[in-house]
């Protein structure tokens, strides 16, 4: 698909999602590299390694838990806020609502941002225990294990609330080293009015023995002593950490060491009994999980950069075979290229000396993601300053360019780097030092 204008400039009034069509309002935020990202479905080819990885989570919840979860993987990227966030429980002034965070197809519909948006509708069809894969957007910042287009697997669980099974623990062997920092029940990570402790205990814990369970599974026939050998690591780490979802008490989140630094995997936690009981299952208690694809599959394939997956590059592709861990070999990287643009930023009110600029991050990682696109491996403030006299502040942000399958001449860069620099001062209001 050709890459469209920014909609700034985009003349047309409809837009085309994954082969639906809207129209425009001005609401309309979508710009044509993410409508393009809807049309890949990468989740859905065998080969590349979110395929792979998704049909592996999707091979053990079926060998391991035999008969238990609905599999669901193509319900189309757009929704409504109301499924998105309302539906969860969102307050109506969360932020991640606003446009600056959000892809906005219209002021009615969006690009769905978790595949938690399709909880509601599913429970309410009949379905008590689920596994979806979705493709989701958000206005994100930009680096190697964030991108704004990525893949999420939603794992949904419930039981009678009268039949609630008590759970040995799991074993987990010397393979995973499994660090427990959560506080289920403190002031911190509450567990809901409405649950006994024990129940709310069970819950927690099936959860958790069926995730460790999932990555024992994954990643274990990987690991072991004499693996270091072969490139791969001895051991997993993995932690579980106290977090807050508004459709979740208690929640958690769950970490792998990667690369050196803990690695944020997925959210999860007790479903909250509002969700269960407005989709007619007030007789059940549920847990629910939110995985990050990409970022579990970089850890298991051993792929640095999130943006490898979207790759073209036979040199990429040609590495995974359906159904199969293999570890990604790099192949040597085209020259990184790093450009700095400064700007003051604008001012709320002219001379209001007190008012806090207009400016919003997200909206500059926008410009810089639509005018460069995959170009861009990664974009960094490395400066900002006051003047104490006029009470403006300037920014300087460093954008390191980089193409995954080419060299760039320093002629096409600075073309791109101008480009960015006008959007900013025409959209942003910023003015360029
Ligand atoms: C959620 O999206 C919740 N819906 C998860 C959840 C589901 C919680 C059910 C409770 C119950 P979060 O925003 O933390 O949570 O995202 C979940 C995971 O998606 C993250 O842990 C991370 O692995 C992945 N992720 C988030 N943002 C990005 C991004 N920009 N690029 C790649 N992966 C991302
Ligand atoms: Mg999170």
């Amino acid at each position: 698909e050709a890459k469209q204008s920014s909609d700034s400039q985009d003349q047309t009034s409809t837009i085309t999602i994954a082969g639906s069509t809207y129209t425009r309002d001005d609401c309309t935020n979508v710009p044509g590299s993410i409508a393009a990202a809807a049309s890949r479905r990468i989740h859905h080819l065998p080969t590349n390694p979110v395929g792979i990885f998704r049909r592996l989570v999707e091979k053990h919840f079926r060998t391991c838990h035999t008969n238990v979860f609905r599999t669901f993987d193509d319900i189309h990227p757009v929704v409504t806020p109301k499924a998105n966030f309302d539906t969860l429980l969102f307050p109506s002034d969360h932020p991640s609502r606003g446009p600056s965070d959000t892809y906005y197809v219209n002021r009615d519909l969006i690009l769905r941002t978790h595949s938690s948006a399709h909880q509601a509708q599913l429970l309410a069809q009949g379905n008590t225990d689920f596994l979806l894969t979705a493709d989701v957007y958000r206005r994100d910042e930009i680096d190697r294990s964030h991108y704004p287009a990525f893949h999420q697997m939603e794992g949904v669980r419930t039981f009678a609330r009268d039949e609630l099974p008590p759970l040995p623990p799991l074993s987990l062997g010397p393979s995973i080293e499994l660090i427990d920092e959560t506080s289920a029940g403190s002031s911190k990570n509450p567990i809901q009015s409405v649950h006994t402790k024990e129940e709310s205990a069970l819950v927690a814990a099936d959860l958790k023995r069926t995730l460790n369970g999932m990555l024992l599974d994954i990643f274990g026939p990987l690991l072991g002593v004499g693996k270091e050998s072969v490139g791969g690591p001895s051991q997993l780490k993995i932690r579980w950490v106290d977090a807050y979802f508004p459709f979740t008490a208690p929640s958690y989140e769950v970490e792998v060491w990667y690369q050196g630094k803990w690695l944020e995997v997925l959210g999860s936690g007790v479903t909250r009994q509002e969700i269960l009981d407005g989709a007619g299952h007030s007789d059940r208690v549920g847990w629910a999980f939110g995985l990050g694809i990409e970022r579990l599959a970089m850890v298991l394939f051993r792929i640095p950069d999130i943006r490898l997956f979207w790759s073209g590059d036979d040199r990429f592709l040609s590495q995974f075979e359906e159904g199969k861990v293999t570890e990604f070999k790099a192949y040597s990287k085209y020259p990184a290229c790093y450009k700095d643009v400064s700007f003051w930023l604008p001012s709320a009110i002219r001379d209001d000396k007190s008012a806090k600029s207009t400016f919003v991050e997200n909206d500059f990682m926008e410009i810089v993601r639509d005018e460069a696109g995959d170009l861009v491996e990664d974009v960094a403030m490395v400066d900002e300053f006051t003047n104490p006299t006029t009470n403006r502040t300037s920014r300087c942000y460093r954008i390191n360019y980089r193409s995954m399958d080419r060299n760039l001449t320093n002629d096409e860069i600075n073309v791109l780097h101008r480009a960015i620099e006008k959007r900013a001062e025409v959209d942003l209001g910023v003015e360029v030092r």
